[in-house]
């Protein structure tokens, strides 16, 4: 049973039906990393991928799309200069779609808009931009409201965690912040929705950001903990504690998951970093959420230790979210979910296992499922 999913993800259409393709997005000299796509909603072949390039030594962002539903690729030659890094997309309901990216050099967020499917692009704009040389810009995420605001436009909602450094991190400066565009990102002028501070223990790093059908929006983040246990000052890696959630309906609470880091604390390159695979692979545990915008109901999903790395699940609205059973929690290692609901309603997590051959599940729910919710 579980051979039906060993398929990646570019394997399957919008409604999860198979795609008899085999094929590779991005080929040739340059790394590619840290990849993010989204498909059209008015247009369910054409799909946009942004990914982090390196040429052995300068990171851009390479940006492609398809309109066959990922049977050919084109890419977008000069879509960004050097220094950038940690690329989103989404489109809005009428099919214009938003890539997103950081330059920590720059201590700024841009952004680019399509109107024709990812073929052209406008000019690079700056989202907004820090000016102490102390704080800088972290690992941002991009969601666009289903509903029209009262101005006519889709509210543009991004995530992103706000760093310190002063001679090394100070965690007990790192916030997670949500702010949004309420013009579709034409003068953008960001308006402040919610921060997420850290804790005499815990400080918050990871968010994910969904909207729901009715414009309310959810937040997940990691929080992990300061350590002792890589006592380094330059030191990335923090052992996972707690999942956090916010939900707008219900502004004045934070839902917290107790949970647990994946992999072992391994040093490169003079920095600590959490690792599996014998060590060869870089981790992290945080989540990623979605909403099924025919019930309102959020998804989020991280990998978690148990007495092997598992994928784990939470569903939730307004003031009651709860952990449901493990999407996975076979032998071997299971991490870097990511979780998506199709139109009709399918939701569905990938991940990559080390219990399978091709190193990849797909779990399709309710639909084809191993278990309902
Ligand atoms: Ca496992």
């Amino acid at each position: 049973m579980q051979d039906e999913y060993q398929n990646i993800f570019a394997h399957y259409d919008i409604y999860w039906n198979y795609i008899p393709v085999n094929f590779t997005v991005v080929s040739g000299a340059m790394a590619q990393v840290e990849p993010h796509l989204a498909i059209n909603p008015t247009n369910p072949s054409n799909l946009i991928c942004a990914v982090i390039e390196n040429d052995g030594y300068f990171n851009t962002i390479g940006c492609y799309y398809t309109l066959d539903s990922g049977a050919n690729w084109i890419k977008i030659n000069n879509f960004s200069g050097s220094g950038m890094g940690d690329p989103v997309v989404a489109f809005d309901p009428d099919g214009v779609a938003y890539v997103l990216y950081q330059n920590i050099s720059m201590r700024s967020f841009f952004f680019r808009r399509s109107y024709d499917f990812g073929e052209s692009w406008s000019s690079e704009e700056a989202v907004f931009h820090i000016d102490s040389a102390k704080e800088n810009l972290d690992k941002p995420w991009l969601a666009i409201s289903p509903i029209r605001n009262n101005n006519g436009y889709f509210d543009i909602y991004l995530s992103y965690t706000q760093t310190y450094d002063d001679n090394g991190p100070d965690f007990s400066k790192y916030t997670v912040r949500v702010i949004k565009s309420v013009d579709s990102g034409i003068s953008f002028n960001p308006v402040p929705v919610k921060s997420i501070v850290a804790t005499d223990t815990f400080f918050p790093q990871g968010s994910s950001i969904a909207v729901g059908p009715g414009g309310d929006i959810a937040l997940s983040w990691a929080f992990l903990e300061y350590s002792d246990v890589v006592p380094n000052k330059e030191s990335v890696g923090h052992p996972l504690k707690e999942i956090g959630v916010w939900h707008s309906n219900d502004p004045s609470t934070i839902h917290k998951f107790p949970t647990a880091q994946i992999g072992v604390a391994v040093k490169e390159q003079n920095k600590f970093i959490y690792a599996l695979k014998e060590q060869t692979m870089k981790v992290d545990s945080y989540p990623r959420m979605t909403v099924n915008n025919l019930t309102g109901t959020f998804y989020i999903s991280w990998a978690g230790q148990n007495s092997s790395a598992d994928i784990f699940l939470i569903r939730g609205e307004g003031q009651n979210w709860t952990t449901l059973a493990p999407v996975d929690s076979s032998p071997g290692d299971q991490f870097f979910p990511t979780i998506s609901v199709s139109p009709n309603g399918v939701l569905s997590v990938l991940y990559y296992s080390t219990a399978n051959d091709n190193f990849v599940s797909l779990l399709n729910l309710p639909d084809n499922s191993r278990r309902n919710l």
